[in-house]
């Protein structure tokens, strides 16, 4: 057992990183077996005889996370030793999965760890299999921030993550007749190996109450705030190990919980509920991931939620700086850079400023310059009912001193456009961080674009529309704070975890150096026309939709032909991703099957995964649709198997890593304009599937990259969708123009797929036809002769495996490496060490 890893030194002990014995690189089986046993033996409590797979899982983690532990404390210790400057990276969510792939590829014992457990008679991916999901996330934005710690641990960038631990991460999702419907995820019920528990880092966090204004001796106003309501944010580390095991960084997710967990008074009087009322209130902050931005319910505790985390995260930071910068809290901007993943930690702004203001002293204009050095902010999202409001009395309520330093910021930041002479009156309610307009609210968007120093879109296009768009007056008082940071993903999980039969071809056709640097991947173009490569990649290509074809018929019992197109569309259920696009054409396409079933179709799999919002009702009906057309096209002889329709249920990261490896098209069909950059784009064509897409998100700069000719791209742009929203479009002449959407929309409209409710789909139809708002039907037929594009091009091999060479080859620019060297060099002014 490796014993080291249980003694914590002080992290700046000097010299002490010398008498650790790190693990060799090459750790030998023998020993690993070892560790193994002796995990399973005294962290376990198990013996090898009765061990159930989960007791192998367990310590097959803990022996991963000893080895992780041994590179943690140097990295931590070279951090402080250089007195490095930190990023703190603030998310409402992190969608991590599972970590033993991770952990294991990184650290380089993925095969030795195998050895080891098969001399054991251990399966290692029956082990894998068994890990639950961290699922503390919704979709890109929680992924992308899970992307972006693995890479800034590969890249040694000194880095925290900061978040909630969820009790229950986002929801399972069952499909009942194809309606959706959601049970707690329990991810936490068999403990968790990778965390460590730190019962001692508590921070207090403060809900209401009222503020005390009083004058010091010099006649300056000080205030200080009186909560009504205390809860304790208890810390939990998960570390991180990045490539080549090189540097460690750390997660730290919060837990809430109450100071008084008991109120024994009550308790003794009998009323047991009441004598645990408090615990209870408390702990509700961090119980659920909220799933939905679609109603107010809820609305509090998701205020309390980002204040929650935001407050610990902030007293954490502060805490660390003022111990390591002899308490000089005014050159916090030289060693702290904080980004604010989307606006769910905006409140942090004020907060900084409250600890400045209020706790240190510090005058109002240099906290604030402070306040802004300090912070950035990534934007998700240009739809106006995603950008955050919170409405002022409850602000007022829950955070009352925070309601008064936004007054104030808000005070002076209209003052001072004024006085420059930047705006005039009219446009004063544009830019106010008060939204006057339907009940006083406050524009979290606002606030973190003015709080910070830099704003960053995450795609091209994204950022051109912040500019020209929702932030187009900012933008115009700030020219110099949007910039542009395209996403990426980190090619470790994406591409040699979920793909190691690719990954060890580009080893084998470029040379190890792909395993360390993504732009090598572009000297696979080299081999685009080479028959034997092809035919390799093809093989292994083949394989994982075998494996995927076997997961759907276990799973919902349909028969899928491996050798068909997989046309694949994963992702969250939303009305601008256009998910009812692609089943409307799926439609189309059945009727072209029936209506000559003897020709020769290109055999397709038409493949959906992802999650609709709870409360969200349209999207659930979406995959009803899905589901009934599901239904009917699979049990249609006349197809003979032509065409088949899976919807698999409960979309997340594991089944992402299964499904994207074995998908041939790539559906990336938004509502150009809607989708801010988009990732699985990334995955898929990194893996070699064909994008089908729009000029949306990041689709534009892969079309650049990739080239028109290995790109499937149709559709209304951003400009012409603008447009037609502004000029207004007929939709019943789009449909008098197309018998074929004519068709497809009658026979959804009259139930052919839900004959025992046959209106079941007419309001869905019917709003299509008076208000296309997503501009399905503008677009329809754009994108059925798209698809048969798609369709003859898959029928000439050599010309699709072509294309799918030149994607993968073409992919290395959209690593969450470069996007993180991006932030480093251009908003956080940290350094990216040289390996
Ligand atoms: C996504 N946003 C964007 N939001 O939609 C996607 O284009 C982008 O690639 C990705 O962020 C990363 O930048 C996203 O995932 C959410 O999940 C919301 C969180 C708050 C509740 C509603 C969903």
């Amino acid at each position: 057992m490796n014993t080291m890893a249980t003694s914590n030194p002080p992290a700046n002990t000097p010299g002490i990183a010398a008498r650790i014995a790190l693990p060799s690189e090459d750790e030998d089986v023998a020993t690993l077996r070892r560790a193994l046993v002796a995990k399973l033996a005294y962290a376990v409590g198990k013996d090898p005889i009765v061990a159930s797979n989960h007791d192998w899982f367990v310590a097959c983690a803990l022996t991963a996370r000893d080895r992780i532990v041994d590179k943690w404390f140097p990295s931590t210790r070279n951090i402080y030793n250089e007195k490095r400057k930190r990023v703190y990276y603030l998310s409402l969510e992190f969608l991590i999965g599972r970590l033993l792939s991770d952990a294991l590829n990184n650290l380089g014992l993925t095969e030795t760890m195998r050895s080891a457990l098969r001399e054991l008679g251990v399966d290692l991916d029956q082990l894998r299999a068994i890990e639950p999901d961290a699922a503390l996330g919704n979709g890109g934005l929680g992924r992308l921030a899970a992307c972006f710690m693995e890479s800034m641990s590969s890249l040694s960038v000194a880095a925290y993550g900061y978040g909630i631990r969820y009790d229950h991460g986002l929801f399972r999702q069952q499909i009942k007749n194809g309606w959706q419907s959601e049970v707690p995820e329990n991810w936490l019920a068999s403990g968790n190996p990778w965390e460590f528990e730190r019962p001692e880092v508590l921070y207090h966090i403060g809900f209401g109450g009222s503020v005390e204004h009083s004058e010091d001796d010099k006649g300056v106003s000080r205030y200080a705030w009186h909560p009504a309501e205390t809860v304790e944010a208890q810390a939990f580390d998960t570390p991180i190990v990045g490539w080549r095991g090189r540097h460690v960084n750390t997660l730290r997710l919060w837990s809430a919980r109450a100071p008084d967990p008991l109120g024994l008074e009550a308790f003794n009087r009998g009323d047991h509920v009441a004598a645990l009322a408090s615990q209870t209130s408390a702990q509700a902050i961090t119980q659920v991931l909220y799933p939905s931005d679609e109603t107010p319910a809820g609305e509090e505790l998701r205020l309390k939620q980002e204040y929650f985390f935001s407050c610990a995260a902030l007293q954490d930071i502060v805490r660390r700086h003022m111990s390591q910068h002899d308490g000089d809290i005014r050159c916090l901007p030289e060693h702290v850079a904080i980004q604010l993943n989307d606006t769910h930690p905006a409140i942090a702004i004020p907060e900084l400023m409250r600890i400045l203001v209020d706790v240190h002293e510090v005058e109002w204009e240099e906290a604030w310059d402070i306040t802004i050095k300090v912070f950035s902010y990534t934007n998700h999202t240009l739809l106006p009912e995603a950008l955050e409001h919170w409405g002022v009395p409850l602000m007022e309520r829950l955070l009352p001193r925070h309601m008064q330093i936004i007054y104030m910021i808000n005070a002076l930041h209209l003052d001072h456009l004024k006085a420059e002479g930047k705006i005039d009156d009219s446009e004063l309610g544009a830019v106010s961080l008060i939204d006057e307009n339907a009940g006083r609210k406050v524009r979290m968007g606002w606030l973190s674009f003015i709080g910070a120093h830099r704003v960053n879109g995450v795609s091209a296009l994204h950022s051109n529309l912040m500019k020209t768009t929702v932030f187009s007056t900012l933008n115009r008082i700030y020219p110099d704070r949007i910039v542009n940071v395209t996403n990426g993903v980190t090619f470790r999980r994406w591409l040699m975890e979920a793909n190691p039969g690719l990954t060890r071809l580009l080893v084998d056709t470029v040379g190890e150096k792909v395993l360390d640097d993504p732009m090598a991947l572009q000297d696979f173009a080299a081999f685009a026309d080479d028959a034997a490569v092809q035919e390799r990649l093809f093989g292994i290509r083949r394989d994982h939709k075998a494996d995927l074809g076997r997961l759907i018929s276990d799973r919902l019992h349909i028969r899928v032909n491996p050798d068909a197109m997989f046309d694949v569309q994963i992702k969250r259920m939303h009305e601008y991703k256009r998910q009812l696009l692609n089943i409307l054409q799926t439609i189309a396409l059945y009727d072209s099957m029936r209506a000559q079933p003897t020709r020769e179709w290109t055999p397709r799999v038409k493949i959906f995964a992802g999650k609709a919002a709870a409360s969200y009702q349209r999207a659930k009906l979406i995959i009803k649709l899905i589901s009934d057309v599901a239904n009917v096209v699979n049990s249609d002889p006349t197809l003979r198997g032509a065409l088949k329709v899976v919807f698999l249920p409960n979309y997340n990261v594991s089944l992402a890593e299964e499904i994207i490896p074995a998908s041939d098209l790539s559906e990336q069909i938004s509502t150009a304009g809607m989708e801010a950059s988009g990732t699985g784009n990334m995955k898929l064509g990194l893996n070699g599937a064909l994008t089908i897409g729009t000029l949306d998100g990041a689709n534009v700069e892969m079309k650049e990259r990739v080239g028109d000719d290995n790109i499937f791209i149709f559709g209304l742009t951003a400009e012409e969708v603008e447009e037609r929203r502004r000029d207004g479009f007929g939709t019943r002449e789009i449909v008098a123009a197309s018998p074929v959407l004519q068709q497809v929309l009658e026979q959804v409209s009259s139930g052919v797929f839900s004959p025992g409710q046959p209106d079941l789909y007419k309001g869905l139809v019917d709003d299509l036809l008076n208000h296309d708002h997503f501009l399905v039907l503008s677009d329809f037929e754009a994108y059925v002769s798209k698809q048969r594009e798609a369709a003859i091009k898959f029928d000439t091999k050599s010309a699709w495996r072509r294309s799918a060479i030149l994607n993968i080859a073409n992919m290395g620019w959209f690593s969450s490496d470069r996007a993180i060297r991006e932030y480093a060099e251009n908003i956080w002014n940290v350094p990216v060490p040289k390996v």
